[in-house]
């Protein structure tokens, strides 16, 4: 798995490398200002200009500039710890996890405009801070909400693609056709033909981003209906925002699911561009493939079994996380247990080989903010629930336990520690379909990839 840094990251190394950071801040769209125009298309037609622009006198000013050394360890870990990549959206700080657009995880949630009072931000909210660095206010992310439904028809014959699968076929398989057969709809493969000039290929580039966003909620929900529920299709809900429009066509409506789904995919939508499906966007997209060729291309990496998905292979993430949770349940009959019996259990794990899931991370070295938040969201929300209680417990035994191996270079959990027991808590049991929802997520974070890095 590759795990190299991007110059969007560098302001943390300022002392170390003042040179870098001021490459880093050259290149960033300004941030976390608030933003005038309604729609996102005009705010960026305002800011792309001036990016182009000023990646150009960054190449000319700094083109020249080492940026590190590179060394064995680095070229056989998948590139890791090298500094390789422009990245805009996020970056990855090993101390504080991440960070969009330059606000961490409480940040977004003090500042994102949120759908209910006190709620979780919406995803819109997060794309707008993804695409422009600035902070939209809840007219503009009605307003962008709105524009998401009106963008959400999806052509038949997708859903025809994806039946003529097996209904046994994997969940992100499904998923990934349907992307597939959406790509026939791509602006900018039209726009590309008819010779639109460079200058302009965000602009269709924004068109297919935009549209793609909008439509896989309902083909990423299409695919759990036709699986799990006999093909019973729910319609989108023209009242519903985006997180909350995924949540109900997957079939729950609970208003705490609704804002548990806008937390997950705000939290899941980038996370700096060395993970597997990141990456692969950036790079397939690299050659002018469209977002819908680049996004399905990311699927397939996050389908990886160490990456989103996880069905063999024991280093894995959420999925393999709520498994080993219910083998705890399973093998003591309850999920009421001693830290003893806990701990019996942690290293029973470890004797057998296995590595406990949902701890350790390639980057960070301090708690995942992610798995932090989603516990604040568990302790507001489903305190008492068995699972979390015992997700709980085990934050307290994990830790000490890694530590003591000696070898482990982050002890904490990270994200999937978390989420499998809150959508376990909501009904969504499937562990097999967890993946697709990481996916659906990830289409936020590629588009400032696709249409800023052209
Ligand atoms: N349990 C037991 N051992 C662990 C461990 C864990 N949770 N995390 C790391 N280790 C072990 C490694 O297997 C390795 O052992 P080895 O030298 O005998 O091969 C040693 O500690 C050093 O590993 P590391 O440098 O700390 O981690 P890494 O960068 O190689 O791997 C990760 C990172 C996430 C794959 C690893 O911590 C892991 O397997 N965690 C459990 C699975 C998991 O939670 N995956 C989801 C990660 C989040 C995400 O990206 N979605």
């Amino acid at each position: 798995m590759a795990f190299f840094r991007s110059i969007a990251a560098l302001s943390k190394l300022r002392s170390r490398v003042g040179q870098q950071s001021n490459i880093a801040n050259s290149v960033r769209l300004l941030q976390t200002q608030t933003t005038s125009n309604l729609d996102l298309y005009s705010e960026l037609k305002e800011l792309i200009p001036e990016y182009q622009e000023r990646v150009k006198k960054v190449k000319k000013d700094y083109g020249t500039v080492q940026l590190g050394n590179t060394t064995v360890d680095m070229v056989i870990g998948g590139m890791r710890g090298m500094t390789a990549l422009l990245w805009l959206g996020s970056s990855v700080d090993p101390d504080e996890g991440i960070r969009f657009r330059g606000m961490t995880i409480p940040d977004c949630q003090k500042k994102l405009p949120a759908a209910i009072p006190g709620g979780e931000p919406m995803p819109e909210a997060i794309l707008w801070l993804l695409l422009t660095g600035k902070i939209p206010s809840k007219q503009q992310v009605d307003s962008l909400s709105q524009e998401l439904r009106s963008r959400a028809t999806v052509p038949d014959y997708a859903f025809k693609t994806i039946d003529a699968l097996p209904v046994s076929a994997h969940p992100m398989t499904q998923f990934a056709t349907g992307v597939m057969a959406l790509q026939t709809q791509s602006e900018f493969q039209k726009a590309y033909e008819s010779g639109i000039s460079k200058s302009r290929y965000w602009e269709p580039t924004y068109e297919d981003c935009m549209n793609l966003i909008a439509r896989v909620p309902a083909v990423a929900a299409y695919v759990y209906r036709r699986i799990y529920k006999d093909g019973k299709i729910i319609p989108l809900d023209d009242s519903l925002d985006y997180g909350a429009n995924y949540s109900h066509m997957l079939g729950f409506d609970d208003p705490k699911m609704l804002d548990f789904m806008r937390l997950y995919i705000t939290i899941h939508s980038d996370h700096e561009g060395g993970n597997v499906s990141s990456h692969t966007a950036h790079l397939v997209a690299s050659p002018l493939s469209d977002p819908y060729l680049a996004f399905a291309a990311a699927l397939n990496g996050l389908a990886g079994p160490l990456h989103g998905l996880a069905n063999q292979v024991i280093n894995v993430g959420t999925l393999e996380v709520l498994r080993w949770i219910r083998s705890i349940v399973a093998e003591f009959g309850t999920p009421h247990i001693s830290t003893d019996q806990l701990k019996d259990y942690v290293y029973k794990t470890l004797n057998s080989g296995q590595v406990i899931p949902g701890y350790g991370h390639g980057v960070l070295r301090k708690t995942d903010p992610r798995y932090t938040c989603q516990r604040e969201f568990a302790l507001k929300h489903l305190p008492d629930d068995p699972l979390f209680l015992l997700v709980s417990k085990l934050k307290e035994v994990v830790p000490p336990i890694l530590t003591e191996l000696g070898k482990v270079k982050n002890p904490w959990p990270n994200v999937d520690a978390h989420s499998g027991v809150l959508l376990n808590y909501f009904g969504l049991t499937e562990e097999n379909y967890f993946t697709v929802l990481f996916g659906v997520s990830r289409s936020f974070g590629i588009a400032p990839q696709v249409c800023l890095a052209l």
